[in-house]
């Protein structure tokens, strides 16, 4: 889409469809249009207008029904649209037939979200996530785009040629997907490598996860003072930060920042980003940040699950974090949040306000992590104190002019190391 509005200088014209289905608890296909018009919009497009069918299942052949299509076709027509945006996958056979109907290029939610993240893609290992990504999207439609040309051709001769060319283009997109996973391996490796010298530091990793505009980036940045670019735009950042933060009880912890989840994000997205998304699977706690204000908020939290869970990172230990408080109009809708999650805090990143008790609540649930050591450990031992000191968190200190008595908290998997020193032990 970018190189097409680049073209014309003028936006290219979108018309968008939805499809409602009759599901309970489905979300009302007027939000989800809404969002992808968001959508299309962040991807450079001008939404010129939409059409919604309801709809018991989608049709095989054109997903919504055919009378629908024809009527949708002549309305896009007449509005001057460029492009046919449908807010649900669409096999490749039904694309085709689609773009038969519309006579325009049909696109799919999946396309779109594929287009924006690689608008976006900064980092080596983004672009080529992403690139894999699109070419998995891609490779059973070439067939259309194909056939689509050999049908124009046909008349001249070249339907042979139109064929030929299939081939070699698959080929050439199986040849590309097989470099750009290795060279995805790569990358990957050198990351883990980066992961493991981290991971020697023992500070316990707190990710940040939430619908994407919820303002996770301006929390991060009000949190470590970082300047990860935050803005009112879908997916402004793709690639995960990870900073030191010390909190005010002297706990250390990484806090990391990443891509942002919606709605049906495309499974390719999903497989190809669980390298980056490994950060939040391996995490000892996640942020959840949500944006209050917005009135489908129990919808995002649920859509981040359906993501979570699909990474690997179900069930971890979640502090809820309502955001965005300072643009409540109704602070009673916070309330009913607030009664569904009881151990959520309610901050604004923007104003600060919450934040120092967002810090109590973090620290205080970092703290099952690491438990209490009771140490009395020989002052000539030098380097064992200060390894306890870095891995540790010292509450007590006394020296008797031999030994150093010591209260500390010791992450779980480093107990062992000082365990020689114990005198007593017992859980925080
Ligand atoms: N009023 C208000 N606006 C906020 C607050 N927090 C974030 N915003 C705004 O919300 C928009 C999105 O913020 P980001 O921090 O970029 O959100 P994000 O969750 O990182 O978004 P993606 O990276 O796109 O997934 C920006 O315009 C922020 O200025 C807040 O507490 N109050
Ligand atoms: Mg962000």
């Amino acid at each position: 889409m970018k190189a097409h509005a680049r073209e014309h200088e003028s936006p290219e014209r979108a018309f968008l469809i939805g499809a409602q289905f009759r599901v309970a608890g489905s979300v009302p296909v007027r939000e989800s249009l809404d969002e992808l018009a968001e959508l299309a919009t962040t991807a450079g497009a001008e939404v010129i207008g939409d059409g919604i069918q309801k709809l018991t299942r989608p049709c095989a052949a054109t997903f919504i029904g055919p009378g629908k299509a024809a009527e949708f076709a002549q309305r896009s027509r007449e509005g001057g649209a460029d492009t046919v945006i449908f807010d649900d996958e669409l096999s490749p056979a039904q694309a085709r037939n689609l773009e038969k109907v519309f006579d325009r290029k049909v696109l799919d939610r999946t396309a779109l979200i594929l287009d924006i993240f690689s608008q976006r893609a900064r980092s080596r290992e983004g672009k080529l996530q992403i690139e894999l990504a699109q070419l998995q999207h891609l490779l059973p439609r070439l067939t259309r785009f194909w056939s689509h040309l050999s049908r124009q051709k046909g008349g001249i001769g070249m339907r042979g040629d139109g064929e030929t060319q299939l081939e070699v283009d698959r080929r050439r997109v199986l040849e590309r997907i097989g470099r750009l996973r290795t060279e995805l391996d790569q990358a990957r490796r050198h990351r883990a490598t980066q992961r493991t010298g981290r991971k020697r530091g023992h500070w316990p990793l707190v990710s940040i996860v939430g619908y994407t505009n919820a303002g996770k980036s301006t929390l991060f940045n009000a949190l470590t003072g970082a300047h990860s670019l935050a803005e009112d735009r879908l997916f402004a950042t793709l690639d995960p930060t990870t900073r030191r933060l010390r909190m005010p009880s002297n706990q250390k912890v990484l806090l990391s920042d990443t891509v942002g989840f919606i709605r049906k994000l495309p499974h390719q997205l999903v497989e190809s980003f669980k390298a980056t998304l490994e950060e939040v699977a391996e995490a000892d706690l996640l942020l959840h940040v949500v944006d209050a204000a917005n009135g489908r908020s129990a919808e995002q939290i649920a859509a981040v699950e359906v993501v979570l869970s699909e990474i690997g990172a179900q069930g971890k230990p979640t502090l809820m974090v309502f955001n965005k408080i300072d643009r409540l109009e109704d602070p009673r809708a916070l309330g009913a949040e607030l009664g569904r999650h009881p151990a959520a805090v309610a901050v604004s990143a923007r104003s600060g306000e919450g934040l120092e008790a967002l810090m109590a609540e973090l620290g205080a649930l970092l703290r099952p992590i690491r438990s209490f050591m009771d140490l009395q450990i020989p002052q000539s031992e030098g380097r064992v104190l200060a390894r306890l000191r870095s891995v540790g968190q010292v509450i007590e200190e006394t020296y008797d002019g031999q030994n150093v008595m010591l209260k500390a908290r010791v992450p779980s998997h480093c107990r062992s190391q000082f365990e020689r020193y114990a005198l007593d032990e017992r859980d925080a």
